[in-house]
Parts: structure tokens; C-alpha cells; sequence
């Protein structure tokens, strides 16, 4: 027996299977959602719950023949469907995955370890590091790296992968966030709300394989990665107001050190000389409105959190 199987045992035995519900977002899904199911149903999980986006082609047919249960989104997008779908679930355990094929579900037991040794509120399935060949295009894992970038430097985090569809939760801590995205910003939305409201949130090494079928994408890589940096960016003023703000600071303070290079330039010219000056002091004082909101504004967050933590801790 080697060690992977001896966690993976270990794991099992710290849940039943019973209070875990398998979450799979669909849409027109046919070639890969009956494989998922199967192995789902094979590691004896009882509840399979497929959220459907009106597929158009045979994918409700197959996911329930293969033993899910299947329920059509009302409205349009992945985002909407889970958020439906989490209104919906009573299981004590969450696992959620894309029903494409490129996530493995024998690989639940290392997403649901975390939350169900009780470490983790919320664990990602990194895709980064065990990507197969061809399973990211070379715009997608630039655009990855980029978006994880962004999203440590906003949220002061060390994740690698906010943009993974390999997620575990308690249903309690989903329940406890504000959710609103319709479409593939939600799991951007899902992590920084998990940081917003001061839960546990886990990074551990999942496996990502490429798409069998080659379907029209869905996920438009500029307009929706546009959205999610937009997002990230947003949700940033709760947790990072010091970065929400202060971002503005370096065009400012680069302004004023352009102004201030002119002045020198034109100094004898007593006309560009006061043009360049005032022009460089609204910079200067603009660069530290921006910095002084940012830490004012750092020190309310800071305190609400404090304050959310600990009315947290009183109400468990
Ligand atoms: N219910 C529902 N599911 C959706 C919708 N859009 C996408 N999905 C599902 O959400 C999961 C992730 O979507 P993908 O299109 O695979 O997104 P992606 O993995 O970022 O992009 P690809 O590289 O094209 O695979 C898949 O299981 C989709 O079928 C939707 O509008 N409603
Ligand atoms: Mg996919």
C-alpha cells in the first residue's frame, strides 16, 4: 500500500459519504459528465447532484442514467446555477467540481481532507502545478498566473489558483457567504468573500487534464478575465482598502515626478515654471489623499473584522 492510498483511507474515515454532496455545474456536457458520475457512484457517494444550464445536447439524460440527480438552473450562467444549487443542499460537506472531465474524482478524498479534519473552512483544488500537457492554453495559464497575481497582492494571500472549479466547503461556511456573481467571476467571488469573512481557506495540488471534446469554450479568456480582475479589485476594498486606494498613489506620485523634472527643465521660464509647479503639488497632494483614505480606511476594515471574528467565536 503506498502512502497516497494510506491518506486517502485515512481521509475516508474521518467522513461518511452520506453527508457529502457532489456538485457538478453542467452545461452541454454530454462526452465527460457520464464517466464523472460513474466514478463518483463507484466510490459509493450517495448524493450527485448535477445543475444543469439548459443544456442542448444529451447531458441530463446521461448524468441521470449514470445515477445523479438532476435539476435545470432557472436562470443563465455557472455563477447562478451555484448559488441555486447551494440554496438547495442540507449535506453537512460540499464538493464541487466541472462536470468536463478535467478534474478527477478520485481525487475528492485530497479536497475534502482539509474541511473534514476540521483544519479548512474552504479548500481550492490547485490546477497549476499537476496540469497535463494541453490542459491550459498558453493565454489561459498567463492569464491564471496573472489573475493569482493580482489576487495575492489585493488579498495579501498566498494562493496559486483562485480560478480553480475543484472546490470542498462545509455547507455552513457557504452559507455564510454574500454571493451575487452569475457567471465565472463566482469563484473569484467565493474565495475573497471565504477572506472577507475570515474563514479557513486551504490550497491543496489537484490533477487537470484537457478537455476530451473540443467545444466552443465558454469562458471568453479577455471578457471574462477583464471581469474577474475588475472583481478582484472590488472585493478588495472590504478586505485591502489600503490597496484598493493606494493603487491610484504610483500614477499620482509619477505625475509629480514628471512635474517636477519639467520644472527644473523649463525653471527659467517663469510661466512653465508655475504651470509645472502647481500641476506637480496637486500630484503630490493627490498621492497622499490617496495613501491617507487607503490607511484610514485599512484601520474600519481591520476592526470589522476583528469585530466579525469575534462575534463569530461568541455565536459558535
Ligand atoms: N449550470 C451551468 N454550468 C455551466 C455554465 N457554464 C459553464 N458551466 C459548467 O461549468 C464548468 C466549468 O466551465 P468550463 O466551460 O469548463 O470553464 P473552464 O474550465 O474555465 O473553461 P474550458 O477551458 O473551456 O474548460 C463546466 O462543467 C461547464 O459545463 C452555465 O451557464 N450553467
Ligand atoms: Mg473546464
Amino acid at each position: 500500500m503506498n502512502m497516497s492510498t494510506d491518506k486517502s483511507k485515512l481521509t475516508e474515515s474521518l467522513y461518511n459519504k452520506d453527508d457529502v454532496c457532489i456538485l457538478l455545474p453542467v452545461l452541454n456536457e454530454e462526452s465527460s459528465i457520464g464517466q464523472v458520475v460513474e466514478e463518483f457512484v463507484e466510490m459509493g457517494f450517495t448524493d450527485i447532484l448535477v445543475y444543469d444550464g439548459n443544456s442542448t445536447d444529451k447531458t441530463r439524460e446521461i448524468a441521470e442514467n449514470a445515477g445523479a440527480k438532476v435539476i435545470i438552473q432557472s436562470g443563465k450562467g455557472k455563477g447562478q446555477a451555484m448559488i441555486e444549487a447551494f440554496e438547495l443542499i442540507e449535506k453537512k460537506y460540499i464538493v464541487m467540481l466541472d462536470g468536463d472531465g478535467t478534474n478527477l474524482p478520485s481525487e475528492v478524498d485530497i479536497v475534502l481532507e482539509p474541511v473534514v479534519s476540521g483544519r479548512a473552512d474552504h479548500v481550492i483544488g490547485n490546477r497549476i502545478e499537476k496540469r497535463a500537457p494541453g490542459a491550459f492554453t498558453k493565454l489561459n495559464l498567463f492569464g491564471n498566473n496573472m489573475i493569482n497575481l493580482f489576487y495575492r497582492i489585493a488579498f495579501k494571500s498566498n494562493l496559486r489558483d483562485t480560478l480553480t472549479g475543484y472546490h470542498a466547503f462545509t455547507s455552513e461556511s457557504i452559507k455564510e457567504l454574500d454571493l451575487k456573481e452569475k457567471g465565472f467571476v463566482i469563484e473569484t467571488e467565493m474565495i475573497a468573500e471565504c477572506h472577507i469573512k475570515e474563514q479557513r481557506v486551504e490550497e491543496v495540488f489537484t490533477t487537470y487534464l484537457p478537455r476530451k471534446d473540443v467545444v466552443e469554450t465558454k469562458l471568453h479568456p479577455i471578457k471574462d478575465g477583464y471581469r474577474i480582475i475588475r472583481a478582484v479589485y472590488t472585493y478588495s476594498r472590504f478586505y485591502n482598502p489600503l490597496f484598493f486606494f493606494g493603487i491610484w498613489a504610483f500614477p499620482f506620485f509619477a505625475a509629480f515626478l514628471f512635474f517636477i523634472l519639467l520644472s527644473v527643465i523649463l525653471r527659467f521660464d517663469q510661466f512653465y515654471l508655475s504651470v509645472f509647479l502647481t500641476l506637480s503639488l496637486f500630484s503630490l497632494i493627490a498621492t497622499l489623499q490617496f495613501i491617507l483614505t487607503g490607511a484610514l480606511a485599512d484601520i474600519v476594515a481591520r476592526l470589522h473584522r476583528k469585530t466579525y471574528k469575534s462575534v463569530k467565536k461568541i455565536s459558535k
